[in-house]
């Protein structure tokens, strides 16, 4: 496996335990000579009470298991590195932040409503949580794939939460939105009509983790040296494009592949396929915050690209695999709290109940206040304080002072320094001696924080504040539609389709019809065309105003409600649509099925196989069996795909060989199930010449995305009808429905 070292993983391997060429003992070090055998009196029985390595042995097992999340409990998590490459000190002291500046990270993408065992396919939100060891502590990008959220207020997270999962009392459906309590909630609360597109989109189908993007959804503040801010979103842009699977395919890749995504992300990165994405941020200086015609603080709103564009300021690399899933993976604990000098909240109200949220369920979840010690989750530069004791402290404080401020222990830990001086009372303490917070015991500063020297430490940004305490919803908060509006018009033709289908299949699962009427008065006042669409795949005529029970609930937030939106200044965006613009899009580490058999020309395999490969994607081989696949020349090659074990719905593209196979694949349903199945879900698909005739045994039709070696330039053709990701022209056309 190829791997890059850098600090965090450093310190990681220094826990790795390796049991490759070790003799076996208990857990306290005790040799052991039989692993098989209980102890017992006599070889039948019974068993004896005093067999401690068996004691040793169960009374782990029986506490394997941990919480999983109560949300995103499904996640896989990969090591990199994030390099900065902008120079952005005027606006934030953030270190890591700073041109050049190359920081671990480790990363955890995530569904959201499924348990930790289910299908990586399901239809939902990604979570996107990044974890930067900065030099200055760790800070937590807590993201989404989506850049909105369905509700603006934390208290109502528990309710979106319960109404998503499973129902309580069957406890189905597993990891699905279509279902009654789901869009009961959602059809009562009018704020989440945005995000309800989004998860409706083909963004909640990812093709593969690889090709999502990342939001911070809320703004955040990056503060400078001055103590000014500056309102941020973040977004992380993948390399590889964004893309989705269609429903159809998702629905049966959970069934062949349930872990397709964790899969992907694993093998690219062990075949050294380093994902990429670039770090953008939209910058609103502090005096422009209200200058919108929506709220900034607002998570159910995005800032158009047109409005605010997106400055990339680095990028990051994933390129190790963890060394062990529970150890990192499920071990790692990511709060939006955790945050690094140069970077603060906003009053965004979802916001500020995460910071809340976060730290109470890592300290349930991983059993107590000392999870920042477990070897994913510490920080690179050292922690140095006076916290001590409970569950499972790994730390060992030196000394007899555990307080501040102290003489006794030379002031150490001291504080930061404020503006070039140190701070507070502890004047000596850049003198620290081995008998203190030196836990390097020669003296001085602690190799570790040598990056921190002159850190003005965390400083909250400069703000006023003032107000009655109320339990209350800013009336900026009110337009619940404009930007549901927007999406839906950014969207291509294909994808609007793909919504309402998205929709159709969702409500038709609601048994409720009231539920469906509900909510087809929310689309409704989003976008006619939309609720009439699906209303007419629901047999129902939407109304044209909102369900009285809707208005109800909203009017608790917004007594007046509806309330006139202001006028927006962009009604659509070029930056919300996915579908790949002409001329743009890659191939690079994409999946190309080549469907053969026994008696296959190797020379139709290899030159397209090598035209493949220059280009970035990967020719897998699929035969009937597995083993060794016979070439009609002779040849051998090993084979580890087949029509028993793969489904043409994990691959992106196919090519189909020529030479003797061909009589082989006209009688194989499994093979005409491959091309019909990659044609209906508007794949491109390749013959080679002698392949040419199996088309007329299925039912595909000759179009831009069916490529004939018989035709010219036919292989940069294939190449180049891929780059498109899909053929939606076909969908449209032909209505063959994906
Ligand atoms: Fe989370 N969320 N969330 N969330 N969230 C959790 O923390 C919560 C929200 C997000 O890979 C939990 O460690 C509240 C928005 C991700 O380990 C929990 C609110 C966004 C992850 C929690 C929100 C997210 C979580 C469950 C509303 C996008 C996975 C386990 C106030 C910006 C992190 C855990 C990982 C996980 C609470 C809303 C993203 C319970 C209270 C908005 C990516 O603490």
């Amino acid at each position: 496996m190829k791997s890059k070292k850098n600090p965090k993983t450093e310190q990681l391997d220094k826990h790795v335990v390796d049991n490759m060429d070790r003799m076996m003992t208990s857990n306290d070090g005790v040799p052991i000579h039989d692993n098989n055998n209980t102890l017992k009196a006599g070889n039948r029985g019974p068993s004896l009470q005093q067999d401690h390595l068996f004691f040793d042995k169960l009374m782990h097992f029986d506490r394997e298991r941990i919480p999983e999340r109560v949300v995103h409990a499904r996640g896989s998590g990969a090591h990199g590195v994030f390099e900065a490459k902008e120079d952005l000190s005027d606006i934030t002291v953030a270190d890591f932040l700073k041109k050049g500046t190359v920081t671990p990270v480790f990363v955890r993408f995530s569904t959201v409503a499924g348990f930790k065992g289910s299908t990586d396919l399901a239809r939902d939100v990604r979570g996107f949580s990044v974890k930067f060891y900065t030099q200055e502590g760790n800070y937590d990008l807590v993201g989404n794939n989506i850049p909105v959220f369905f509700i603006q207020d934390a208290m109502n997270f528990p309710d979106v939460v319960h109404a998503v999962k499973p129902e309580p009392d069957k406890e189905i459906p597993q990891a699905a939105s279509a279902h009654d309590t789901f869009w009961d909630f959602i059809s009562l609360m009018p704020e989440s009509a945005h995000m309800s597109l989004w998860v409706m989109s083909d963004r909640a189908i990812p093709r593969s983790l690889r090709m999502i993007e990342g939001f911070s959804v809320h703004t955040f503040k990056f503060v400078n040296a001055e103590g000014k801010t500056t309102f941020v979103k973040f977004h992380w842009k993948p390399r590889l494009g964004v893309h989705g699977v269609a429903w159809n395919e998702a629905q049966k890749i959970s069934g062949f592949d349930a872990d397709f995504h964790r899969r992907d992300l694993w093998d690219a990165i062990d075949q050294g396929n380093f994902p990429q994405w670039d770090l953008g941020v939209q910058l609103i200086p502090e005096e422009d915050e209200m200058k919108f015609s929506f709220d900034i603080l607002d998570p159910t709103k995005i800032i158009p690209e047109e409005l605010v564009p997106v400055k990339i300021i680095g990028t990051m690399t994933l390129n190790r695999n963890p060394e062990n899933f529970f150890a990192e993976t499920e071990q790692a604990a990511f709060d939006p709290g955790r945050l690094v000098p140069g970077i603060d909240f906003s009053d965004d109200p979802l916001l500020q109940g995460r910071i809340f949220s976060y730290m109470d369920t890592q300290n349930y979840r991983l059993g107590g206040p000392n999870f920042h010690e477990l070897p994913i989750n510490r920080p690179v530069n050292g922690k140095y304080n006076n916290q001590k004791d409970g569950f499972g402290r790994m730390d060992v404080l030196k000394g007899n002072t555990s307080y501040f401020p102290n003489s006794q222990g030379n002031g150490c830990p001291y504080h930061a320094m404020l503006n070039g001086e140190m701070g507070g009372s502890e004047g000596n303490a850049g003198s620290a001696d081995g008998k203190s917070g030196s836990s390097d015991g020669k003296g001085g500063m602690h190799a570790a924080q040598a990056g921190m020297k002159g850190t003005q430490g965390y400083q909250t940004g400069r703000q006023e504040v003032q107000g009655l305490k109320v339990r209350e919803r800013s009336n900026s908060f009110a337009d619940h539609f404009t930007q549901a509006r927007l999406f839906f018009n950014s969207l291509s033709e294909e994808e609007q389709t793909h919504m309402i289908n998205a929709f159709s299949f969702e409500l038709s699962k609601v048994n409720s019809e009231d539920i469906r009427k509900r909510e087809l008065a929310i689309l409704y006042q989003v976008e006619p065309k939309l609720a009439n669409a699906i209303g007419k795949n629901l047999g129902l005529t939407p109304s044209k105003t909102l369900d009285e029970l809707t208005l109800k609930f909203a009017r608790n937030n917004h007594p007046d409600y509806p309330i006139k939106p202001n006028k927006p200044e962009v009604e659509k965006s070029a930056y919300l649509s996915m579908k790949v613009k002409d001329g743009e899009g890659t191939i690079e580490t994409r999946q190309v099925a080549f469907l053969l058999d026994d008696g296959v020309s190797f020379e139709s395999v290899d030159k397209v196989r090598k035209a493949l490969e220059k280009a970035g994607a990967k020719a897998v081989l699929i035969s009937s069996k597995v083993g060794q696949l016979k070439y009609k020349g002779g040849e051998t090659e090993k084979i580890q795909h087949t029509y028993l074990t793969d489904a043409s719905v994990c691959f992106d593209a196919f090519y189909t060989p020529g030479g003797d196979s061909i009589a082989k694949l006209a009688e194989n349903p499994d093979y005409l199930q491959f091309i019909n199945e990659g044609y209906r879900h508007c794949k491109v698909l390749a013959f080679a010449k002698d392949a040419e005739g199996l088309v007329e045994r299925s039912f595909i039709r000759k179009d831009e995305g069916v490529v004939f070696e018989s035709e010219s330039d036919w292989l940069a053709n294939f190449i180049t009808q891929m780059k498109k990701h899909r053929i939606w022209a076909r969908e449209m056309a032909r209505k063959v429905p994906s």
